[in-house]
């Protein structure tokens, strides 16, 4: 075959053919998952836990994969039957594997009504959503809550919708931004009253909302990857991811089908009954780490994670912000394993995770990653230096320049602001903390007015401003003896 011809279901023998592991499984039928959410996370994630169900020959777990507004992946995939390639990446090398649990694609702005119908088909049995956190507002709810109305409409069994965002409480979250719009549309009597409350109660008797805690680092696809993935296949995959061999899916029990329990936790996902000390070490030590090396590699000129964690100053500053600030802080009690494993998961080079993806949307990440730290750090009257740094490395990112001069895009629903502040009161730290760290809608209210908090903060980015980000991280570091 030649090396352009798509990756696409004829290709699918010869592959075999070829030795990677191909699904063998029918995809012919209707989806049972509605996923919101086409993002490289999805298909590398659940799209791998549904693609174990399906061969395992439980033939309920077929997606149809929606993205939000681009077309562009839902289009090539809808070229590609669906199918693509994942490259997992261990410390013993890297495999290829061919997903087929992705069965339909269709973009939400621009089929709505496709959207609506699978929620009310008589096949879906959950939905699942990684929308990423700004999407959480009304556009969302109003979707979900028209689908569900139609489902219920037509008499059939509810749902399990299981948020999978990293957002703390994501299940319980979304349940009350539904059961929030029912009654407002109640209230405007956009429905007869009746009508109305009776939605409510069918989404609370019926229907599933379980909080869950979703983790592997899955970097947005490059032109690299792609490249690679042509090499592996000797087809043209438009949509082919990288990732690596760790991956959790922990879940509340809370099902609208209870036997669901038994089938996922039969290809590994963890069904527990309170998902929230998974998450909140997830959220606070790995996406928080992860934050706090997105803004401080910006700034440094750094690419990937791997060549900021590469540093000894940066991997110590991880090593000390979980080990002396977070750690104790959380309910997980196994927390030095937590942090080995994590500083071994970010050194790995084959995911060239770019430090740019993840500083994207900083200002709504935030409010989950560093926020429940410096509060409970403030209260247990804990050294807040670290911490204050990464606020202050978080200001220095926003200007969009790094270090040595080169200028960078910043990606953001609040960009233009915060770049506008953060340039307004570059070299003027005091001004700075003045403007950035007082967003309540970022720092919540009682960070955004607390003095002691910014004098830390000031502090911080004062010496990032004289002596640059390595500067300030040797004024951090603790003596390796002292760490006994
Ligand atoms: C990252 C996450 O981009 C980001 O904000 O922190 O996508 C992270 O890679 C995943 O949550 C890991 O499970």
């Amino acid at each position: 075959m030649p090396a352009h011809t798509r990756l696409n279901a004829a290709a699918l023998p010869v592959l075999a053919a070829r030795g990677l592991p191909v699904p063998s499984y029918r995809r012919d039928q209707l989806p049972g998952v509605v996923h919101l959410g086409l993002g490289a996370f999805h298909r590398a994630h659940q799209a791998l836990v549904c693609d174990a169900l399906l061969a395992r020959g439980d033939d309920r777990w077929g997606i149809l994969g929606v993205a939000m507004r681009s077309t562009q992946l839902a289009d090539a995939l809808r070229e590609q039957d669906g199918l693509y390639a994942v490259q997992i990446a261990s410390e013993q090398g890297a495999g290829w594997h061919l997903c087929g649990a992705v069965w339909q694609t269709c973009v939400a702005q621009r089929e709505r009504d496709a959207v609506v119908r699978a929620i009310a088909a008589p096949s879906t049995r959950w939905i699942t959503l990684t929308v990423t956190e700004k999407a959480y507002g009304p556009a969302l709810a109003e979707l979900l809550v028209q689908g569900l109305s139609a489902r219920r409409a037509a008499g059939l069994a509810g749902l399990t919708i299981a948020s999978c965002d990293n957002l703390s409480g994501n299940g319980s979250k979304l349940e009350a931004m539904c059961q929030a719009l029912v009654q407002e549309q109640e209230h405007k009597q956009e429905k007869k009253q009746d009508q109305g409350a009776a939605l409510g109660r069918w989404m609370a008797g019926h229907c599933a909302f379980p909080n869950s805690m979703v983790d592997r680092i899955v970097p947005a696809a490059t032109p690299a990857r792609l490249a690679a993935a042509q090499t592996a296949l000797g087809l043209n995959d438009q949509a082919a991811l990288g990732t690596e061999a760790f991956w959790e899916w922990v879940i509340e029990r809370r099902f609208a089908d209870a036997s669901d329990e038994d089938a996922l936790a039969a290809v590994g996902v963890t069904v527990v009954d309170d998902v929230a000390p998974f998450e909140e070490a997830k959220l606070r030590l790995l996406n928080a780490s992860h934050s706090a090396l997105a803004c401080l590699g910006a700034v440094l000129g750094l690419g990937t994670v791997d060549q900021c964690i590469a540093q000894n100053p940066v991997r110590q500053f991880v090593h000390e912000f979980i080990t002396l600030d977070v750690g104790p802080q959380l309910r997980r009690p196994d927390v030095a394993t937590y942090r080995d494993a994590l500083l071994a998961r970010f050194a790995n080079p084959a995911l060239a995770h770019s430090v740019h993806q993840i500083a994207t949307d900083s200002s709504v990440k935030i409010p989950q990653r560093w926020v429940p730290s410096v509060l409970a750090g403030l209260a247990r009257q804990q050294p807040m230096q670290r911490l204050a740094f990464c606020a202050a490395a978080w200001m220095r990112y926003l200007r969009g320049m790094d270090e040595r001069g080169r200028v960078y895009q910043l990606n953001d629903p609040m960009a233009d602001k915060l770049q506008a502040l953060a340039q307004a009161h570059a070299g003027d730290a005091p001004a700075s903390v003045a403007a950035l760290g007082t967003m309540q809608n970022i720092w919540g209210g009682s960070l955004a007015q607390h003095q002691a908090w910014h004098t830390e903060v000031t502090q911080q980015l004062e010496r990032i401003n004289r002596q640059g980000i390595f500067g300030a991280l040797a004024g951090l570091a603790i003596p390796a003896t002292d760490l006994l």
